[in-house]
């Protein structure tokens, strides 16, 4: 396991001169980072390097992002046929000013967010649904059929203290599946609460080499530091070919177009040529007999236009680079074994059709591999990823979330109030870092804090 050398923090303690930010280090996402204004629409501009022509696109994809989708037959066809079971009637409903989706509070239901199931993997190592309820909670329906059951969540605090006896209170999520409408669930059914994270920089994730993310990888810890870091590899439902996974909170998805696809048909209940059929286990027989929306529902130059978009939207760029306690913090991102994981620097390689993201410089702050984050976050497996396993999400952006969406909610579910929150609850393979954080002194804590809120 990695330990941090007493040594190595006190030096981070005693130096506080000669740091400077690396050139371009506010540019968080290279060329499509903008500088405009931090407020609360920073995670809402495209990459400012489109056309103006492809900026077209963009906006039609925006339009069709937030629009309410309604219930089939209506005489907008072309968004039509939400549900017969949803989660949530436009993108925007949980991805708000493209950012961050909040918990709810104690014994609310899930809103911004979905409940995905699984009572096992498949042979393809896909989530096996609940048989009468899928791989997915819809917790709505249209008129004349039901919704699946009601998703609550209530709070449970767990205490615990920094090195210096300074306490501190977590609090972890119980989820109960209220009034379910077709039966029993399976003894085996695993579910949990996932939160939609900020749609900022999609397309340069996606135009990481799958080289980059394999040269990151060390499965059985050849190095010994303590981080085994695995590809996730998944089945791409258009190809049917296995790839590399890179979206969602399990990089479960490999495409951003992929997600989109899947995001109508799973929280929308929208078909597309990704996904052509409705969410209608047997048992549910109203749902099977609900009128469509058309074959696919979603046409396809719309489902283009909602990937583009959501491949496009800029980074905000970071603010305050060359504040001193902002660059102790970045330092001591290194000091703890942060960037064992969050990856500071990055250059993406050729995305097809998107000059704009291609051979780009980054600093998303992740490795897009999945790690084992110990019991405490533990949820559904899904292909590759065991259920303690989690995608290192990207930082870039987190220090906007409160601007944004008015709230500092953090992790897959939402239970960090903050970002000392989120790092106590790192656990398995970043315990080291966890346990470095917890012992460093306040001061160093603090700058950490600082750096994060400059992301
Ligand atoms: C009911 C809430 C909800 C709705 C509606 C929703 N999303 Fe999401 N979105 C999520 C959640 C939760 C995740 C994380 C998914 C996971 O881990 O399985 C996510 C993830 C994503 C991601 C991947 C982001 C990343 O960092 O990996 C994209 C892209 C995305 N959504 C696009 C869309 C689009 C496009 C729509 C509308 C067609 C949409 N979403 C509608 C909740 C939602
Ligand atoms: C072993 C890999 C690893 C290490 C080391 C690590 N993290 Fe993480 N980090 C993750 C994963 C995986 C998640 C997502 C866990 C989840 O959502 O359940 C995460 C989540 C976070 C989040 C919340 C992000 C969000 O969007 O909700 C923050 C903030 C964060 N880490 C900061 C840090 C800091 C600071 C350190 C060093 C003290 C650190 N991490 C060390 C893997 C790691
Ligand atoms: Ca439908
Ligand atoms: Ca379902
Ligand atoms: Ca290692």
């Amino acid at each position: 396991m990695r330990r941090i050398a007493p040594f190595a923090i006190a030096l981070l303690v005693a130096c506080s001169s000669g740091r400077s930010p690396e050139p371009g280090e506010a540019r968080s996402g290279g060329d499509a980072t903008h500088f405009l204004l931090f407020g609360s629409q920073s995670f809402t501009f495209p990459a400012p390097n489109l056309s103006s022509e492809r900026r077209a696109a963009f906006f039609t994809g925006n339009a069709f992002f937030n629009q309410g989708w309604v219930t089939a037959p209506a005489s907008t066809t072309a968004r039509d046929g939400l549900g017969p079971t949803f989660h949530a009637g436009s993108c925007s409903a949980c991805h708000f000013r493209d950012g961050r989706g909040a918990p709810p509070d104690e014994g609310g239901t899930v809103t911004e967010g979905t409940i995905p199931l699984a009572i096992g993997r498949g042979p393809d190592g896909a989530p096996l649904g609940d048989p009468s309820y899928g791989t997915q909670l819809q917790p709505f329906a249209i008129m004349g059929v039901e919704g699946e059951a009601r998703p609550v969540v209530r709070w449970e605090e767990v205490l615990g203290e920094y090195g210096d006896g300074e306490p501190y209170s977590l609090r972890r999520p119980v989820l109960t599946l209220e009034d379910p409408a077709f039966g029993p669930f399976h003894p085996d059914l695993v579910a949990e609460v996932r939160m939609a994270p900020a749609m900022i920089g999609l397309g340069l994730l996606e135009a990481l080499p799958d080289a980059t993310l394999e040269a990151f990888a060390d499965p059985e810890d050849a190095d010994g530091d303590g981080i085994s870091g695995r590809v996730q590899r998944v089945v791409d439902a258009i190809t049917g070919e296995r790839v590399i996974g890179r979206f969602g909170w399990k990089a479960g998805q490999p495409t951003v177009l992929h997600q989109s696809a899947a995001a109508f048909s799973g929280d929308m209940g929208l078909t597309s040529r990704v996904f052509p059929d409705e969410n209608c286990p047997p048992a549910q027989e109203a749902c099977a007999a609900a009128p469509t929306g058309g074959e696919p529902e979603v046409q396809d130059d719309i489902l283009d236009d909602v990937a583009f978009y959501s491949r496009t939207l800029a980074v905000p760029a970071r603010r305050a680079v060359d504040d001193p306690e902002v660059l102790r913090g970045r330092d001591a991102m290194v000091e703890l074994g942060c960037t064992g994981c969050h990856a500071p620097r990055l250059e993406t390689g050729t995305l097809e059709g998107f000059p704009e993201l291609s051979n780009q410089t980054i600093r998303p702050y992740t490795d897009l591999l999945l790690h084992d984050m110990g019991e405490d976050l533990a949820g559904r497996p899904e292909f590759e990823a065991s259920e303690a396993e989690w995608r290192t999400p990207p930082l870039w952006g987190v220090g906007l979330i409160d601007t944004v969406n008015g709230h500092t909610h953090l992790l897959h579910d939402g239970r960090a109030r903050g970002f000392a929150e989120a790092i106590l609850w790192h656990g398995g393979e970043a315990e080291a870092a966890r346990e470095a954080f917890r012992t460093a002194p306040r001061r160093v804590r603090e700058a950490l804090l600082r750096f994060l809120e400059t992301l």
